[in-house]
């Protein structure tokens, strides 16, 4: 390795080995609780909430770590019906002409349509943009590597921050989304990566049973 500088690895303190395992299992059963919400309430959420879940959104690694994303917490009623307004519309054309069947099948069972009303009642909804160029510190304008692997790592921190702060979350990608970068005021070399919705589920919120179910671990992972 070519000389660098560095400091001694801390964060690794050794634990008993069933103590490891009872963690990783806790961690899997709380995760294996998330859902992805469609009815929020409005009630709102604390914006330290916010701040920890997207400093472990910015935690993630990525390639030369450097950190190739931008979140945008979007609060103004007038963007939210902006961003409301042009999402609808983007998917009206999708379920009515642009989606081919064998996408409408595939998400019949969990019963989407173009209504997407919770963009206005979530009290968060996060803009996630992925930078072409940047760089490890704010400003810089070098080229970024592996950008939609590391911004989906991020996001899926992001995610897992929130659901740990018993929020529910929506994965939203409106095609196309260049609307969110010129209501977000963002570059033109920044791409929209998709809009993350977040607060507390309504009350009469329900789940597609379809979604609930998982594959097993063999069907997703082997041991070679
Ligand atoms: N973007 C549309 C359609 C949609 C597509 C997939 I793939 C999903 O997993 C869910 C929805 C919408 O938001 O309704």
């Amino acid at each position: 390795m070519r000389d660098h500088p560095s400091l001694s690895l801390t964060g690794y303190d050794d634990m008993p080995p069933d103590e490891r395992l009872a963690r990783v299992e806790a961690f899997r059963d709380r995760m294996a609780r998330r859902r992805t919400v469609r009815d929020y309430s409005d009630r709102p959420v604390d914006r330290r909430i916010v701040e920890a879940a997207l400093r472990t959104a910015g935690s993630a690694p990525s390639g030369a770590n450097h950190q190739p994303w931008f979140f945008s917490v979007i609060e103004s009623p007038e963007a939210r019906a902006r961003i409301r307004a042009a999402a609808e519309a983007e998917e009206r054309e999708f379920y009515a002409a642009k989606a081919p069947q064998e996408w409408l099948d595939a998400l019949a069972p969990l019963g989407t349509d173009p209504d997407k009303a919770f963009l206005e009642i979530a009290p968060i909804l996060i803009a996630v943009f992925a930078q072409k160029r940047g760089g490890p510190r704010p400003g810089d304008h070098k080229k970024n590597y592996y950008v939609s692997e590391s911004v989906g790592i991020a996001t899926g921190l992001l995610i897992a921050a929130l659901h740990e702060a018993g929020l529910a979350t929506l994965t939203h990608t409106p095609a196309p989304m260049s609307f969110l970068s010129e209501i977000c005021g963002r570059p033109a070399d920044e791409k929209p990566f998709l809009l993350l919705v977040a607060g507390h589920p309504a009350e009469d919120a329900t789940v597609p049973v379809a979604a609930l179910d998982k594959k097993p671990l063999d069907a997703i992972a082997a041991w070679i």
